[in-house]
């Protein structure tokens, strides 16, 4: 298993020309404003305020990378990853010019990433499937980017419901092969599969 063990900000970007050099693999999140993407992230890396929680102005319309040092447990094997957070999609105030902007933001990182891995795409398992959700799945599936879903706040719905609504979740997506993990921020449940999962993307 495999285990983030230092993190840095490394920059903020909008094109290509000024994304981090450096060639490690690199998974990126998605998912709509507020879903809990910046949470997710400090959790991983166990780095409280790396990703900035609460929308920071200016820095929620760009791509932010992280540089990550991992290891893999019960081994001495050690590298680097980055991982990269996405500007969310969904706010209801924001106009079609701003909207353009994020599609084109995203569809240049999506088509010149060389390095990316994995897309990992967090919904919040709270609510019925979401438009936005099923067009971005719908995106990847038709670029044939690999990625795995994170329904986040499983804390807010009661435990006996994770595994039902996590399998109606996982249709209303369209979900064949993808997985879909749970996942608790506040209670820090459900990482171990994750990891796993981002540790198969490593070593295939
Ligand atoms: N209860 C609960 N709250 C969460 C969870 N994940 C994120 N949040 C909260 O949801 C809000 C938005 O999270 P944030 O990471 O900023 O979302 P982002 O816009 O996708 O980056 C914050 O108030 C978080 O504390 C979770 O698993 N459980
Ligand atoms: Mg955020």
């Amino acid at each position: 298993m495999i285990r983030f063990v230092q993190s840095f900000f490394v920059k903020s970007a909008v094109e290509p020309a000024d994304y981090p050099a450096s060639a490690y693999p690199e998974f990126a999140f998605a998912g709509r404003s507020n879903v809990g993407k910046s949470t997710l992230i400090n959790l991983l890396t166990d780095h409280h305020g790396l990703a900035k929680i609460s929308s920071h102005p200016g820095k929620t319309r760009l791509l932010n990378f992280f540089l990550i040092r991992y290891k893999v447990q019960d081994s001495d094997s050690v590298g680097f990853l980055q991982l990269t957070d996405l500007p969310g999609y969904g706010f209801a105030e924001v106009g079609q010019a701003e909207q353009e902007k994020w599609r084109k933001m995203i569809g240049k990182y999506f088509e010149q990433r060389t390095q990316l891995r994995s897309i990992i795409v967090l919904v919040d398992i709270r609510h019925p499937a979401d438009k936005k959700d099923i067009q971005m799945l719908e995106l990847l599936r038709l670029r044939n980017i690999d990625h795995c879903v994170v329904a986040t706040k499983a804390d807010k719905i009661p435990k006996t419901k994770i595994a039902k609504t996590t399998k109606e979740l996982a249709k209303e997506l369209g979900l064949k092969e993808e997985p879909l993990f749970p996942v608790s921020a506040l209670h820090n449940t459900g990482l171990e599969p994750l990891f796993a999962w981002i540790y198969s993307k490593l070593s295939s």
